[in-house]
């Protein structure tokens, strides 16, 4: 039974670039899910765990740190995948910073068993935490592990 008494919050999930050809590319990697499903699957934990979620995906740099300077005042949160921008945005890791909104980081593969350029995050030393190498459980994963933060 859902607490009738808490607060709705406001989640802001961030989709980094390539990540809208999920489900039709490299389904050995990625599995086989798009980013509609995994945005729907989202939503449904988000209502379960009184939370709405905001899917933005962009394949653009300056668009993803836009959107982080505008969640400023509208929501309490982000999830975020960043895609190849984990390996390499100063400037995503500096807005998430600059906004001070609690973090959560994820991944659908894990990166410390690919290729060495994806073992470092810029994104992670700013984040509450970081859950890699679970598919579409890490964003569900990530959710409730950003949620229990933000009311705890
Ligand atoms: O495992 C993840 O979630 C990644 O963030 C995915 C990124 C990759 O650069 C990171 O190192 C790890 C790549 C997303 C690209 O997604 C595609 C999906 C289908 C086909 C091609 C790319």
């Amino acid at each position: 039974m859902p607490d009738l008494t808490l607060q709705p919050l406001s989640i802001l999930v961030l989709h980094g670039p390539n990540l809208n050809l999920l489900g039709q590319r490299e389904p050995g990697i990625y599995g086989s899910f798009t980013l509609a499903e995994i945005n729907h699957l989202l939503e449904a934990e988000g209502l379960k765990l009184q939370a709405k979620v905001f899917p933005v995906q962009s394949n653009h740099e300056g668009v993803l740190v836009d959107t982080i300077h505008q969640a400023l005042g509208k929501h309490q949160g982000i999830l975020i995948n960043a895609g190849a921008y984990t390996h390499t945005s100063v400037a995503l890791r500096d807005a998430i910073a600059g906004v001070s909104l609690p973090t959560v980081e994820v991944h659908l593969s894990n990166i410390y068993r690919r290729e060495e350029f994806r073992h470092h995050s810029y994104i992670a030393p700013i984040a509450i935490g970081q859950i890699s190498g679970f598919g579409v459980q890490s964003y569900v994963l990530g959710l409730q592990a950003l949620v229990h933060h933000l009311r705890d």
